[in-house]
């Protein structure tokens, strides 16, 4: 259900346009976050309910416990994290931002940052970069939803954002050179613009959205215990398929292609349900087999 309250208010527009981020109240109760966690734990001990994996897992029972757990497409093997990254919640405060009548799922994303303790090392690091880097084969107007399930702040390696990066235009960054103050220097350096962060501090259930062109990263996590989120990453009306990109190979340029799309076909229906306006379309997992032979 939509509550007018937990919506984005002209003037947070306002602050969206100028920063390239807002912050939402909390969208989800502690029940909500209590399934999604318990979720979470079975996707990445490799439980898939609904029978189908994930997209991609970068992270594997077995791997080093210490690094970042990230898997995409993780809606696809459990329906409690369907409900909570299709939330119609999230996609309306989402199509405000982006202006738009429609918000798909571009793809989403478990994240997990285990807990290093105080002397934590940066092997959980997310460098700088802006999210529309790796999704060339769209239009630069997608945003990103991030869902806090643990209380988020600096100790456990909140994220970032560069104010106003989403002005920039395209950086080179990288969501894996676990090096921030070389990447720092280096898009300081490249733009000469003031590379000023800002940590974002939050409850769990609160929503933070950033535009895909916002610089962003996050250090490590110095806590015990792990931080825990999803990252939703969303899609308006007009998104279409751009091809000859650098992210041809992107999982989605791949689907669209399996599916007979081609260019200026829209990423809609099938793997990218509409949050908003809310319908209960079926969400089709293809079969592991039938993944696996698409590539990656
Ligand atoms: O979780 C993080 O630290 C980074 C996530 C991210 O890059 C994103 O949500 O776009």
């Amino acid at each position: 259900m939509i509550d007018e309250f937990t919506l984005p208010t002209p003037a947070d527009i306002g602050d969206w346009e100028v920063n390239g981020y807002w912050i939402s109240p909390p969208l989800f109760s502690p029940e909500e976050i209590a399934r999604a966690i318990e979720a979470m734990d079975r996707v990445i001990a490799g439980v898939c309910e609904t029978g189908h994996e994930p997209w991609s897992r970068f992270w594997n029972p077995g791997d080093d416990p210490l690094a970042l757990c990230k898997i995409d497409n993780s809606h696809w093997a459990n329906l409690a994290i369907r409900d909570l990254v299709l939330s119609e919640a999230i996609g309306a405060a989402a199509a405000r931002l982006m202006h738009t009548h429609e918000v798909r799922l571009w793809h989403d994303q478990l994240l997990f940052k285990p807990g290093q303790g105080p002397g934590a090392k940066p092997g959980g690091n997310v460098g700088w970069h802006q999210d529309h880097g790796y999704w060339t084969n769209t239009c630069p107007d997608l945003l990103t939803a991030w869902i806090a399930l643990v209380d988020v702040d600096e100790s456990n390696g909140c994220m970032h954002f560069v104010p106003g990066s989403h002005r920039w235009g395209k950086i080179d960054g990288d969501f894996f050179d676990q090096d921030l103050e070389r990447t720092r220097e280096r898009i300081a350096e490249e733009t000469g613009e003031e590379f000023r962060t800002v940590p974002i501090v939050m409850r769990a259930g609160q929503v933070s959205f950033h535009h895909c062109l916002t610089i962003h990263g996050s250090g490590p996590n110095r806590t015990d215990s792990p931080r825990r989120s999803f990252a939703v990453h969303l899609q308006p009306a007009h998104a279409a398929h751009i091809a000859g990109t650098p992210a041809d190979s992107h999982q989605c340029s791949i689907m669209l292609r399996h599916l007979g799309g081609s260019e200026g076909s829209l990423y809609r229906g099938g793997p990218w349900p509409t949050l908003y306006p809310k319908r209960s379309e079926p969400i089709p997992c293809p079969s592991h087999r039938e993944m696996s032979s698409l590539g990656d």
